[in-house]
């Protein structure tokens, strides 16, 4: 049976629609024309792009048919949040409704102003999307494969990885507990703090006290060789040597998302895929990769469409 995984969306159904086509999956009067495979997203959806809703509909729609199965993003997650209040600060939405998180959502908000109950239901499809995939010789999830983060949030989710209620969102949304931590690590990838009080200036003049570590690629020695970051960036972050080796990953082949790769979509590592090619930005593409069963990752598995 093929799993065909495919990257980051972020609503932009017509491009979905082309790839979808291009594996096998052709939309129908009624239903879809399917190949022998079943669909894996690893989440966001929504956010950034023009046609939100229709990606949600139509990612929705072949979830429902069972032909795919759809994981939590940090922007589905974000969305559910953005509603639901913080137990620790019920004065506070999980997902604070600051300047820049109303402007990140406003077009998801707007797609859905005047529906009112798809939105309600949207948000509670969101909130029971499993936050990672697993079987025995392949799995995915968002961001970041982690299995202390897994452990962490066991407890919270059903069989198949989905949430079991709102104790799901109401822990992982305590600022600085384990879940919250646990949840971070999985979505919005892994972060080390920079040693003592080093910091750096980011694009946007932001002081970061923590870079994001690529979890995936072998033998990193510094802070500034293991973070993830555009190529143009990469000389703002301290070339310090870091102060325990930064994780690497070898197991079973796994396909994640939400990093902004930019140029052609290509294989970097043979047991950890990233298949978010950055569809929003003017150069991105869409793209997914066709897993039948091999151990190690085939650059001729991957099939996507340039903007
Ligand atoms: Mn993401």
């Amino acid at each position: 049976m093929r799993l065909d995984f495919v990257g980051d969306i972020h609503g932009h159904a017509s491009y979905l629609l082309t790839l979808l086509e291009r594996l096998g999956y052709k939309k129908q009067q009624r239903g879809w024309k399917q190949p022998n495979a079943t669909l894996v997203f690893l989440g966001d959806l929504i956010d950034r792009g023009p046609e939100q809703k229709q990606t949600v509909e139509i990612v929705r729609e072949l979830c429902e048919l069972g032909i795919a199965i759809c994981l939590s993003g940090n922007h589905e997650f974000n969305a559910v949040g953005f509603v639901i209040k913080r137990t620790d600060d019920p004065s506070q939405y999980i997902r604070s409704h600051t300047t820049n998180h109303l402007k990140q959502h406003e077009i998801f908000l707007e797609a859905y102003a005047n529906d009112r109950f798809g939105y309600e239901e949207t948000i509670a499809w969101f909130a029971k999307l499993p936050i990672w995939f697993e079987m025995a010789d392949v799995r995915a999830v968002h961001a970041c494969w982690h299995d202390p983060a897994k452990e962490e949030l066991a407890e919270f989710l059903d069989v198949n990885h989905c949430p079991q209620d709102r104790s799901f969102f109401e822990q992982t949304g305590i600022k600085g507990s384990a879940a919250w931590t646990a949840r971070e690590t999985l979505l919005n990838g892994l972060e080390l703090p920079l040693p003592g009080d080093t910091t750096f200036n980011d694009y946007y003049g932001i002081k970061r006290r923590r870079i994001r570590v690529n979890w995936w690629t072998p033998s990193q020695t510094t802070y500034r060789s293991a973070a993830v970051i555009d190529g143009s960036q990469r000389a703002r972050i301290p070339n310090i040597k870091l102060l325990e080796p930064a994780p690497t990953y070898e197991e079973q082949l796994c396909f994640f998302g939400h990093y902004w790769m930019r140029g052609n979509p290509r294989i970097e590592h043979s047991r950890a895929v990233c298949l978010d090619y950055s569809i929003a930005l003017d150069d991105g593409a869409l793209c997914a990769y066709s897993f039948k069963g091999e151990k190690d990752a085939n650059p001729n598995h991957l099939t996507w469409v340039q903007k």
